[in-house]
This record gives C-alpha cells, structure tokens and sequence, in this order.
C-alpha cells in the first residue's frame, strides 16, 4: 500500500502472476462503499511476475514509489516504479532480483533503503551483488540524498563478519524479511528470517536475525531459534521458524514488536511468535499461538505468510 498519485488517499499495489507472464496493479483509494473498484495497469511482465513488492519514498521527492522484484525463465531483476502525470516510469534497476522485499532507513541517514531477500543473480549477466550465497543473502541497496538508491550497496549473509551463525546450503538467509526501529534509536533494524536453518542436529528448524545496519552498511547481528533462552518451544526438525517475519505494534504499548511464523510447527499445522520489544526494564514475555491454543482445527502451515 502506498499514496502513489499523491492525493491524500492510500492506494492498492497488486500483483498477478501466471504461468508465463504477470503484471502489477493498481486499484486507487479512497476505499469506500461506493468508490471504483477498477484496476490500471502498472507494469507487465512478460516471460516473468512479481514475486514480492513493497512501498517507499526511494527517490527522497515526498511521493511513495513502488519497487518490485520479478523473476521468469529469462528475465529477472528489481525495479523502482514512480507514478508521474505521463505514467508510470522505472526511476531504479537492478538484475539481483530475490524472494522478498523490504524498505526502510536501515543506517539512519533518512533516505530510504531497499532490502532484497535470498537474492538471485541476473539470469542475463550471471551475476549478482552477493556473489556468496551458499546459505542465502539479503542484498542492501542504501539511498543517498539527492539520488534514487545511490549509496553504498551491500551484502549481509551470516557469513558477514558481524553476523553470527554458519552459512550451509539451503539455509534460506533472506527468506522473509521485516523493518522496524524497535528501539525507537531513529533507524530501522532489519529482521531476516532463515527458514531452513539447522539447529543442532535438527534440520530446517529455522531462525531469525535482527540486525543493525551501520552508516557504511555493515550488518551487526545474531540469531534466535527455538532454543534460545525466554523463547517459547523447541526446536525440530522442519519447523521452519522464521519462515515469515512481520512487525507490527501488537499489544499496543507503541514499541513496535515482531512476529515470526513457523508453518512447519506442530508437524505442519504452524504457528506464530510474537516478540514484544521494550525500551528498558523487565523484558516482556514472548508469546506462541498455535492454531491449537486458538481452537482452531485442521490448520495447515499457520503463519506461513504474515503481515501487519
Ligand atoms: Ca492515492
Ligand atoms: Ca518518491
Ligand atoms: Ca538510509
Ligand atoms: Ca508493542
């Protein structure tokens, strides 16, 4: 969601993919009862689709952009798209193209950042930002004033000197992706989910990074699973905890909080975490809700997908 024509009215970015091709659109707000629910064509893909989208001020101008990640047999990268009287333009373009998208101020200088999540090469070029991703990357693009994501570029893996943890194959480092200044320090934390992450000698029982990304991009972080200290649960195998990631201020004290999905839970039937943040004092009880501890019956993979 985002105000891309700058009226005052949040609009709807949707995407559709199909076997050969794909496309994004919107659907213009206000949403009321009796407003037009008619979609324009924003972008086609062909031999291509959206595979993740997200919204920000990339360019520094007050307008809300569009970025989007999209990948196909032949064609792949991520663009920025801005809404201007002619159209719609790309005002960014990279080949690295991923599985997830975030943006925010990752290092605190007020441009807009763009996170790519288990970043991909360019399928024309063979190559990419993050040339290691044996266990998954996220690739960091930082704004710079005056530019449309012109500062450094960069690369977190938990092979990166200040990110703790081993990189195997398959991890899927970058799988689902968050922003938020839960600490209220003036910059967001990245919050990256490794969904195929082993712990111990249980395979894909998954984990989750927050990091904090430095002024020059150096990622500084470590991981939670199931077996870290306060956390509710155990890790096992194929529970894929980290599998989604969100945030969001969900008990309502205005720190915002993380949710962490584990879809392979409770042999498939999933679930959820909620990590409330706090400034200081006490540290407030992590939560898990199961769809048993909702009643609810014959859940599958709850907490696959989240989002605020
Ligand atoms: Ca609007
Ligand atoms: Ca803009
Ligand atoms: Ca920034
Ligand atoms: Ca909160």
């Amino acid at each position: 969601m985002g105000d891309y024509d700058h009226d005052g009215h949040q609009d709807l970015a949707l995407s559709t993919a199909g076997e050969e091709s794909g496309a994004m659109l919107l659907r213009r707000g206000p949403f009321t009862a009796d407003s037009s629910s008619t979609t324009s064509l924003v972008q086609g893909y062909q031999f291509s689709a959206p595979r993740a989208v997200t919204t920000g001020d990339f360019d520094g101008d007050g307008r809300d952009d569009l970025a989007v990640t999209y990948d196909g047999m032949e064609t792949a990268g991520t663009h920025v798209l801005s809404k201007t009287s002619g159209g719609w333009k790309s005002i960014w373009t990279t080949g690295d193209h991923g599985s997830a998208l975030v943006a925010g101020d990752l290092n605190g200088d007020q441009a807009t950042d763009l996170a790519i999540g288990l970043v991909q090469a360019n399928p024309d070029a063979d190559s990419t930002l993050c040339e290691d991703r044996l266990g998954g990357a996220v690739a960091m693009f930082l704004g710079k004033p005056g530019t449309t994501l012109g500062g450094i570029a960069t690369c977190a893996t938990q092979s990166s000197r200040a990110v703790g943890g081993t990189a195997e194959a398959e991890d899927n480092f970058g799988a689902s992706l968050a922003v938020a200044d839960v600490d209220r320090g003036g910059h967001d934390e990245l919050f990256v989910g490794v969904s195929q992450e082993g712990a111990g000698t249980q395979a894909k029982a998954g984990s989750w990074y927050s990091l904090t990304i430095l002024q020059d991009g150096t990622p500084v972080g470590s991981p939670r699973t199931q077996n870290t200290e306060r956390v509710p649960g155990t890790a096992e195998a194929g529970d894929r905890f980290g599998g989604a990631v969100a945030s969001g201020d969900y008990n309502g004290d205005n720190y915002l909080d993380i949710a962490v999905g584990a879809p392979g839970e409770n042999a498939g039937s999933g679930g959820v975490w909620d990590f409330p943040s706090r400034e200081e004092g006490e540290p407030l009880p992590i939560l898990s809700v199961t769809p048993g501890s909702l009643g609810l019956r014959g859940a599958v993979e709850f907490g696959g997908t989240i989002s605020r």
